[in-house]
């Protein structure tokens, strides 16, 4: 056999294995999930994300208004997070996302027509590092830290029929106005087709910001299974439950903003090219919805929720 052949043949091998992002659709957990995988020394990766929230008030098909000169009918919120990893040791990936935030909010009124309000705007930068705690054949253990910098807008404003300019509400605002610490306990695991795993979140809000109020601390806890279905394609089921408190201004629960828990049940799908010009590339998609939610006297809660993205390393 031609010797060039087999040392270029080895050397491709060498190179596919090397890819610590993995070559398989379910190497990579379901797309909502963040801080999932780590690179090798040296590699990066570029990667898109689409997450969409839709929010409805719970009375909606009913008297919502209850009362009030006007209420909240519906809110979106939807983030274009550009990120990039880069592998700084083969234990050590840093992490950085830029988002861009866009919210928009739909008002009824008992009198007068509904109106609505939006913002727009770049969103709270995040920059941490993912550390490999523990591995062994396939099974991995990854602690993600994070920072998340006050970047984004807290002052954002709309006409409404009552007031131009008329400053919004916490939850509509592109940032959080604090610095916020993020962290992350992955484990994944797999055999042959099947791959599953679990991941426990918190984000701590160190400080209250400079319109004298403070997000509400957030826990969470995901476990999914992914199973490829062929090399380019994979399915992912995945619930995902959150809790999260109070949002305070001046020490006081911001009304509409109360602490309150979800679990979420997700499906996805995974693509990822397995050869030619675009092999590496990743596309995933991943939509839920709640099938338990205590949003307690809050008027709003989650009707569904939609993660996409597209990722390449390189
Ligand atoms: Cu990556």
């Amino acid at each position: 056999m031609n010797t060039k052949l087999t040392t270029l043949t080895l050397a491709a091998t060498l190179a596919a294995q090397s890819t610590f992002a993995g070559t398989l659709p379910t190497d990579h957990a379901p797309i909502g999930v963040m801080a999932d995988h780590n690179h090798l020394a040296g590699e990066w990766m570029a990667g898109f994300r689409f997450n969409q929230m839709s929010m409805e008030n719970k009375m909606l098909d009913g008297d919502y208004l209850n009362g009030k000169m006007m209420a909240p009918k519906t809110m979106k919120k939807e983030m274009y997070v550009t990120g990039l990893m880069y592998g700084l040791t083969d234990e050590l990936t840093l992490v950085g996302n830029v988002p861009f935030v866009k919210t928009k909010m739909a008002m009824g009124r008992s009198m007068g027509a509904d109106f609505q309000t939006s913002a727009d705007g770049i969103g709270d930068v995040k920059l941490g590092g993912i550390y490999t705690l523990y591995q062994k054949d396939h099974t991995k253990v990854l602690l993600n830290m994070a920072i998340s910098l006050p970047t984004g807008s807290i002052n954002q404003t709309d006409d409404t029929p009552m007031m131009a300019n008329q400053l919004l509400s916490p939850n509509m605002q592109p940032g959080s106005g604090t610095y916020d610490i993020i962290s992350r306990l992955t484990y994944i695991d797999r055999q042959d087709d099947l791959a599953w795993g679990g991941q426990i979140m918190g984000v701590i809000r160190t400080n209250t910001n400079d319109n004298d109020y403070k997000m509400g601390d957030r826990i969470a806890a995901s476990a999914w299974v992914g199973y490829d279905l062929a090399n380019f394609m994979s399915v992912s089921l995945r619930l995902d439950g959150q809790k999260w408190g109070d949002t305070n201004l001046n020490g006081t629960p911001v009304m509409n903003m109360m602490g309150a828990e979800r679990l979420d049940l997700l499906g996805g799908i995974n693509f990822i090219i397995p050869e030619g010009t675009l092999k590496g590339n990743r596309f995933a998609i991943e939509f839920g919805k709640a099938i338990h939610q205590d949003v307690g006297t809050n008027m709003m809660e989650n009707d569904y929720r939609l993660h996409a993205g597209w990722q390449l390393a390189f």
